[in-house]
């Protein structure tokens, strides 16, 4: 096949991929709108190099014409997350989408791989529109923490290094790095509570810092340049020494100041 008819027939994929990506995107944006914490912690994807397509195929034996139809990770979406039990929250979400037909799913997180590979994976049919007309492709989903993300980025790479395959002896310190990975997963998830609430306070505290500034920006267009300065003073002290509580009576306060400095500007 030549390079022409190979980029053709990538062109769904490539569309596939950006899709999904926007999609999976989206999802956590908008737990970060509701100042709330995303299961999702971010999303890559990937359409998989041609001469990785025909190694594949070539090791599983697919012929060229069956390619679109056996091999299920062309279009290839990651979804990191920062907790174990993040993973089937997520999974849990793509199962209730109608815009997405799961084909099977692997948990290669229970069934820990022979490498000591962790992720739970789930193959899925996905409809694409095309200028030529509705097609459906095939494509991977890899839904894994921030730890088993980073053990199998290191162990690709090596894997890439040793085209014969890995030395024994690397291989057993890298099994062993695998579940040093997956302990430190495990020692998160007991003081999960602990870190959502400081990234949820997090959370709340530039939502209002935003709110707040974006009021002072108002005052401003409204003429009160006194008013604002002194917002922004006052701001300023509760950023540096002040706790949410202040921060939260001072937006108060400043909507109420828009409030009535807008009435007298409309009057
Ligand atoms: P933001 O503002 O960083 O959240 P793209 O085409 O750029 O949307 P692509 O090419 O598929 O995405 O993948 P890429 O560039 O490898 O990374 C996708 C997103 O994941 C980027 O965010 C990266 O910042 C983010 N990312 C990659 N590695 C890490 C990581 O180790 N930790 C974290 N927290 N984020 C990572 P965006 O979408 O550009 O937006
Ligand atoms: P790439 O370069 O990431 O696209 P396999 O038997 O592993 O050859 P199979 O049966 O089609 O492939 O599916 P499986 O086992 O679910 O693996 C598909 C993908 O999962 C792989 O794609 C990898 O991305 C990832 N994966 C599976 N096992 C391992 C592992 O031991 N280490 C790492 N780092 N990744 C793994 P590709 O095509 O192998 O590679």
């Amino acid at each position: 096949m030549q390079t022409r008819e190979w980029k053709r027939i990538l062109i769904p994929y490539q569309q596939a991929v950006e899709e999904l990506k926007v999609k999976f995107k989206s999802i956590r944006r908008e737990y970060r709108k509701r100042n709330d914490i995303s299961p999702i912690e971010f999303v890559t994807g990937r359409v998989k190099e041609i001469s990785s397509i025909l190694e594949k195929a070539k090791k599983f034996d697919i012929p060229l014409n069956r390619i679109e139809y056996e091999l299920e990770d062309i279009a290839g979406i990651r979804i990191m997350c920062q907790f174990v039990n993040d993973i089937y929250k997520v999974v849990e979400i793509i199962r209730n989408r109608k815009d997405m037909q799961i084909m099977y799913e692997k948990d290669y997180i229970f069934n820990v791989k022979e490498s000591g590979y962790r992720s739970y994976h789930m193959i899925i049919k996905y409809p694409v529109y095309t200028a030529f007309g509705e097609q459906y492709i095939l494509a991977e989903l890899q839904i894994r923490t921030l730890a088993m993300n980073f053990w199998a980025t290191i162990e690709h790479s090596l894997n890439y290094k040793y085209k014969q395959g890995i030395p024994v002896e690397i291989q057993s310190r890298l099994k062993a790095a695998a579940d040093a990975a997956f302990t430190l997963d495990q020692l998160v998830l007991d003081i999960k509570d602990e870190i959502m609430d400081a990234q949820k306070l997090f959370e709340v505290k530039s939502s209002l810092v935003t709110d707040i500034t974006n009021h002072i920006l108002t005052l401003i267009s409204l003429g009160r340049m006194k008013e604002a300065t002194g917002f922004q003073s006052d701001l300023e002290a509760i950023i540096s020494d002040g706790d949410i509580l202040e921060l939260a009576t001072l937006k108060e306060k400043i909507e109420n100041a828009v409030v009535l400095y807008r009435g007298k500007a409309f009057n």
